[in-house]
């Protein structure tokens, strides 16, 4: 039997990320090598076409049907490449009816019963997919009914089935490592891994609990450590190894000993990872960085306090000052994701995300360019509660579930405001925040100048884009010998103090080359009122960082992180969607 898996486009007409170091799907090299391993009698091909043009992906998948000339074709969907997938769906069923179509991924797992219900003839298969898709292989080969299949929809001719769920794999290292080779090629310099599936948490916005029932799942450290071995042999271009998980550093005694072993066998490589504010200690980043760790993610996405409440990640801003404190004595360097216009988003929480990552820019420099707006998707709190109120999409009306059988983007979330209003906010936000906008007008140099010694450190530290020009201001200025006794003398703050200066009134003098007489007048003005405000918002801050205590960081319940999230993720889901999914409700039993 054979069998093509892929995805496709996320974008119809511009998508051509020649980048060959993106990102490729875990989740169908996983069912590759389960199917190779335990199903040996079938040949599998496997793509990767989210990252082209609909045409490009299309012809593409038109020619291996016409040459690979598969039994089956299993297709990953995210929400943002169901169009693209369903025109492929059309295609197959029109010129090759006889072949068997599996679909799986998020959407379809949360969408399930919509898509069975307009593809009769296809199969979905919700959640996890490497065992069930085994099984139902089984029953192709054997001309079998697919009905004893656990975790799947279909539609038997008369009604939707859905067989009982299927359970989550528990022991992941039981799992064959991923196929790497079909994404890894000599010159490939970024290879993806998973140590662990699943976040204990229900963020308003997310669906991830959907595949991963808010449980977490943990690999071993041996068994992680051999595949990055395996990765580095197998590919030796590869330098750096992005960790996909969900939330990597919950566990904390995992994640040191995914280090431990790392350094044990002597691993020479970097790793990458997304991860959570919280748990995190001394001892966990002194141990990433001494394990290859040079860059760590984190998900912030709002800066206000009551944004940040009402998305339930269960995090305050202590914890978020106290980790970017943490990382900053170290080489790792730390990118926080924002996300305008999120529920409880107003002109006012606005400001105070600029200012919070403004604090946070000032501990530790924080690079921005661009910044996320609230998507909406199917199986999200948010996308339930903007059903409830009828949300309106322009262009389309009240959302329902209708909407994802349309060509549509995924859309905004404009409940609350308009999608005008969001990309304003965005823009807003990129002022006050990103490095990039610095420079573009007076209003934004005076926003962001507190943070210039930050900057510079960042710059010097991770050899950013200001390094090369401080250079030649160092030159310029004859501050070369200071430099160098500073190393000596570890009078390194005095310096930067000092160099800044300098570099901020390179700057003024920039701004007012392009300035008339009036607005020259206007600006210094400015600018002298802006020096007061500043210097009492970094005392301010530096106040807020010194007397920060143990207990209002960590808190001063003996629960771990898990527990807490668990228990918030629980009274999430009951009061929100457990209609929309039947697997949810097992869980908050
Ligand atoms: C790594 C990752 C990426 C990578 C790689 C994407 C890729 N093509 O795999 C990058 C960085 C490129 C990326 C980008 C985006 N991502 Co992303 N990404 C992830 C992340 C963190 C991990 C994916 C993963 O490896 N999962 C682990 C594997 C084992 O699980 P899996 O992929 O779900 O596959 C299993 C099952 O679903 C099932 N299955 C899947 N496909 C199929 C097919 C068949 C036939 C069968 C039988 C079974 C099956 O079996 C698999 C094995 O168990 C997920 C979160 C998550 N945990 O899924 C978000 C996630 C998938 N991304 C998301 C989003 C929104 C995006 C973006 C659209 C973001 C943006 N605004 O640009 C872009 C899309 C652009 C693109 N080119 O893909 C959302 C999807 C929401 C949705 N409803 O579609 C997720 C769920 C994050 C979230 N928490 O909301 N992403
Ligand atoms: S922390 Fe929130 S956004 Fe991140 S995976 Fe968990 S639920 Fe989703």
């Amino acid at each position: 039997m054979k069998i093509l898996l892929t995805c496709t486009s996320i974008d119809e007409r511009e998508r051509n990320e020649t980048d060959h170091d993106s990102h490729y799907p875990l989740g169908l090299a996983y069912l590759q090598s389960c199917v190779e391993k335990y199903k040996s009698f079938q040949e599998v091909e496997t793509h990767f076409l989210n990252n082209v043009c609909w045409d490009e992906c299309f012809n593409k998948l038109k020619n291996e049907m016409k040459n690979f000339n598969p039994d089956v074709v299993g297709i990953s969907i995210m929400t943002h490449s169901r169009v693209s997938s369903f025109r492929f769906i059309d295609y197959i069923i029109k010129e090759y009816p006889e072949v068997k179509i599996v679909l799986g991924g998020i959407h379809p797992t949360i969408m399930w019963e919509q898509i069975v219900n307009k593809y009769k003839n296809a199969v979905v298969v919700i959640g996890e997919g490497e065992i069930t898709f085994g099984e139902l292989l089984e029953c192709y080969e054997k001309n079998s009914p697919i009905g004893e299949v656990a975790g799947i929809a279909y539609h038997d001719g008369q009604k939707i089935v859905s067989t009982p769920e299927r359970d989550l794999i528990d022991n992941l290292d039981i799992l064959p490592f991923p196929k790497h080779d079909l994404f890894l090629f000599e010159g490939k310099t970024v290879a993806n891994l998973l140590t662990s599936r699943g976040c204990p948490f229900k963020c308003n916005f997310c669906v991830l609990d959907h595949v991963s029932l808010k449980k977490v799942r943990y690999r071993s450290a041996k068994n992680v450590a051999d595949e990055v071995e395996e990765i580095l042999k197998m590919c030796p271009s590869v330098r750096n190894i992005w960790l996909h998980d969900d939330a990597f550093m919950i566990n904390k005694k995992l994640t040191m000993e995914i280090c431990d072993e790392i350094i044990k066998r002597d691993i020479k490589t970097t790793f990458t990872c997304s991860a959570r504010f919280r748990p995190v200690s001394e001892e966990l980043v002194k141990k990433m960085e001494q394990a290859g760790f040079n860059h760590v993610l984190f998900g912030l996405e709002s800066g206000a306090d009551n944004v940040m409440r009402g998305m339930r990640k269960g995090i305050t801003k202590n914890h978020i000052r106290y980790a970017v404190s943490l990382f900053a004595k170290s080489n790792i360097k730390t990118t926080v994701f924002l996300i305008a216009g999120l529920p409880g988003e107003t002109k006012e929480t606005v400001k105070e995300t600029i200012n919070f990552v403004q604090e946070l820019q000032n501990i530790n420099y924080l690079f921005y360019d661009d910044i996320g707006v609230c998507a909406i998707y199917p199986g999200a709190e948010i996308y339930d509660i903007s059903k409830e109120s009828k949300m309106v999409v322009p262009g389309y009306g009240v959302i329902n579930d209708d909407y994802w059988l349309t060509d549509g983007d995924v859309p905004v979330y404009e409940l609350e405001n308009t999608h005008k209003q969001l990309l304003e906010w965005k823009e807003e936000i990129r002022d006050g925040v990103s490095f990039f906008r610095m420079m573009i007008s007076p209003k934004n140099f005076l926003q962001q100048r507190k943070i210039i010694p930050s900057i510079l450190s960042y710059s010097w530290k991770f050899n950013f884009l200001l390094k090369q020009p401080s250079i030649n201001i160092l030159a310029k200025y004859n501050l070369v010998d200071e430099v160098i006794y500073s190393f000596f003398t570890n009078e390194r703050e005095k310096l930067i103090e000092k160099f800044s200066t300098i570099v901020e009134s390179e700057m003024v003098e920039e701004i007012l080359k392009n300035l008339t007489n009036k607005e020259k007048k206007k600006f210094i003005n400015d600018y002298k009122q802006q020096r007061t405000i500043d210097k009492e918002v970094l005392s301010e801050w530096k106040d807020i960082i010194s007397n920060m205590s143990e207990n209002s960081i960590n808190g001063k319940s003996k629960e771990n992180d898990v527990e807490v999230a668990l228990k918030m993720a629980n009274v999430a889901a009951k009061t929100a969607h457990k209609k929309a999914n039947p697997r949810l409700k097992v869980i908050t039993r």
